[in-house]
């Protein structure tokens, strides 16, 4: 076995990638990306338990954060395939940890757990040490599969969280609460002396703090850019070149929008960034014209007929063929990034200078046009709050039956048609919720609308399923009822990477049960694990179309 990596849902054989990849990712990679996380543990461990007080008198506390968040973020599934930059993490990581030990000297102060601990002395030199330490700090230096199950599950939890939390703080939002119990979530998948219920704990515990940062980055969000609004998005293509960008960071693609002005670049957004068209404060750009192709999994067909420069601000990077007409032209900042693919830095007072990306731009064709017409979205909370009165009447008189929250991820499996058939049979009397790039599945299909209320409600990117809670609590409110379960809502949740992962965690901290999870479970879930959330939460897998439609609407 030259690697174990099972984090996301298309891992081999639904096990664990152990010879490559499937998503792409080469053994070297994995493994790199394995000590990266065993590095931010040992951060974790000298960081743990200093109060708020010392942490705000501290020149390094931001930097440090950074360093944590940054680290998890990196091994995101389709984040970052580049082994270079990934090592610079680990070495960074290693003269940060000696920092810190030395200030530990200088003031008496010794870690909270785990004094002792290989990771706070271990040293690699070298990509060969690299390589060679990683092998013993991967997921499978915890025997006991139940443990195992438990630490990844919180791992995987904290790499979404840190993602959200990395773009709040792009945007300067900031809670070192959130920060504060990655670190001891961090520390916790190394302490031995925890038993399985203290780790199914800090498993709930991760999705209280999932709440939050999906909270801090929705203020981030609106605070910036206003309250997303009901918006029709251009699928077609326009005459002049473009940019395409991809991935969550609002805060880059507003600095792309103003570096391009009046350049005669035209911005199109691509996969998970399409829910920029729904601010207020990005839609008033003219140049931001339209969302380009489909979920990440088709960009290598799609950004052959793009023709322009491409950015992606984070995953789903899909390694490219080689001889691809985009090689050259694609660039990547914040955590995301592939060998060979430029890195935009940002500067000291947070900016990114695009340039580079615009003049080829202005080099390249105008995109080939793949699709016509428009999408709507932009429902998230304060839109659906507008329309309240009119949903709440649809559900009295029964012109809505039910509603299906289908959030989540795409991917490449042919076992995703699944989502495609279920909206598209689901009784004309309900309404799926939706965020993240699952809604590629289903969002061309024209499904209609129930009174004006489009059948597809579209609150934005994963992070923003955060939305679709605050509507399920609203309507709690609204009609009166004890426990969000009791709402005419059904769960249908697709996954992929550990973003759904920390959105799972944070649906389940707000109390909603039955939530049905495919189109297969994790991996990584022990079956004593999966265990533990069907008695708790009544988690479930999907079956076929038919029956599950059935079963949802209760016949
Ligand atoms: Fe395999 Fe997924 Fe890990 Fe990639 S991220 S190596 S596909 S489990
Ligand atoms: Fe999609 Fe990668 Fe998860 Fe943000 S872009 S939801 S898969």
């Amino acid at each position: 076995m030259s690697m174990f990596c099972y984090q996301c849902q298309e891992t081999a054989k639904g096990t664990g990638c152990t010879i490559a990849g499937v998503c792409g990712k080469k053994p070297e990679t994995s493994n790199l990306q394995d000590l990266l996380i065993y590095t931010a543990k040992s951060i974790a461990i000298l960081r743990e338990g200093i109060d708020l007080e010392t942490r705000k008198s501290c020149d390094h506390s931001e930097k440090i954060d950074y360093y944590l968040t940054n680290a998890l973020f990196t091994t995101i599934t389709n984040a970052n395939f580049d082994d270079e930059a990934i090592a610079a993490q680990v070495t960074e990581g290693l003269a940060l940890r000696e920092e810190i030990k030395a200030k530990f000297i200088e003031l008496g102060r010794t870690p909270k757990r785990l004094k002792n601990h290989d990771a706070l002395t271990f040293t690699v030199t070298s990509m060969k040490e690299m390589q060679a330490k990683s092998l013993s700090v991967g997921v499978l230096a915890t025997e006991n599969e139940d443990i195992r199950s438990l630490r990844e599950l919180t791992i995987y939890g904290l790499k979404g969280m840190a993602a959200y939390y990395e773009h709040s703080v792009n945007l300067g939002y900031k809670n070192q609460e959130i920060v504060m119990f990655m670190e001891k979530a961090l520390v916790s998948t190394l302490d031995d002396t925890l038993s399985v219920d203290e780790l199914v704990g800090l498993v709930l515990e991760t999705g209280k703090y999932g709440v939050d940062v999906m909270a801090l980055l929705d203020g981030a969000n609106t605070g910036r850019f206003g309250n997303p609004e009901l918006t029709e998005v251009n699928i077609g293509t326009k005459s002049n070149p473009g940019i395409l960008i991809s991935g969550h960071d609002l805060n880059d693609i507003v600095q792309l929008l103003e570096q391009t002005k009046g350049t005669g670049v035209d911005i199109y957004t691509h996969s998970e960034m399409l829910p920029a068209h729904y601010y207020p404060e990005l839609k008033k750009y003219d140049h931001l014209v339209g969302n380009y192709g489909n979920a990440w999994w088709k960009q290598k067909e799609e950004f052959e007929s793009f023709n322009g420069p491409i950015l992606f601000t984070t995953n789903c990077i899909v390694p490219p063929k080689a001889g691809a007409s985009y090689e050259g032209k694609v660039f990547t900042t914040n955590a995301a990034g592939y060998p060979g693919w430029v890195s935009i830095k940002e500067d000291e007072n947070g900016n990114k200078d695009f340039s580079e990306i615009i003049e080829m731009a202005k080099t390249c064709e105008a995109p080939t046009q793949i699709e016509e017409g428009t999408i709507v979205g932009g429902f998230a909370h304060e839109q659906v709050f507008a329309l309240a009165d009119k949903v709440v009447d649809a559900v009295k008189t029964g012109a809505i039956k039910k509603f299906f929250v289908m959030a989540g991820c795409d991917g490449r499996m042919k076992s995703r048609d699944y989502y495609t058939e279920f909206a598209d049979k689901l009784p004309k009397d309900t309404v799926i919720l939706t965020a993240g790039c699952a809604k590629y599945r289903y969002n061309k299909l024209n499904l209609g609308d129930i009174g004006g209320i489009p059948r597809v409600l579209d609150a934005g990117q994963c992070n923003d399923s955060y939305s679709l809670a605050l509507i399920a609590l609203k309507l709690k409110e609204v009609f009166q009822l004890n426990d969000v379960n009791e709402l005419p809502i059904a769960y249908n949740i697709a996954w992929y990477e550990q973003k759904a992962v920390i959105v799972l965690l944070a649906l389940l901290h707000l109390g909603v049960k039955n939530i049905h999870l495919g189109p297969t479970l994790p991996g990584f879930l022990s079956p004593a694990v999966v265990n533990v959330l069907v008695e708790n939460f009544g988690i479930a897998g999907i079956g076929s179309v038919d029956e599950d439609i059935k079963l949802f609407m209760g016949e």
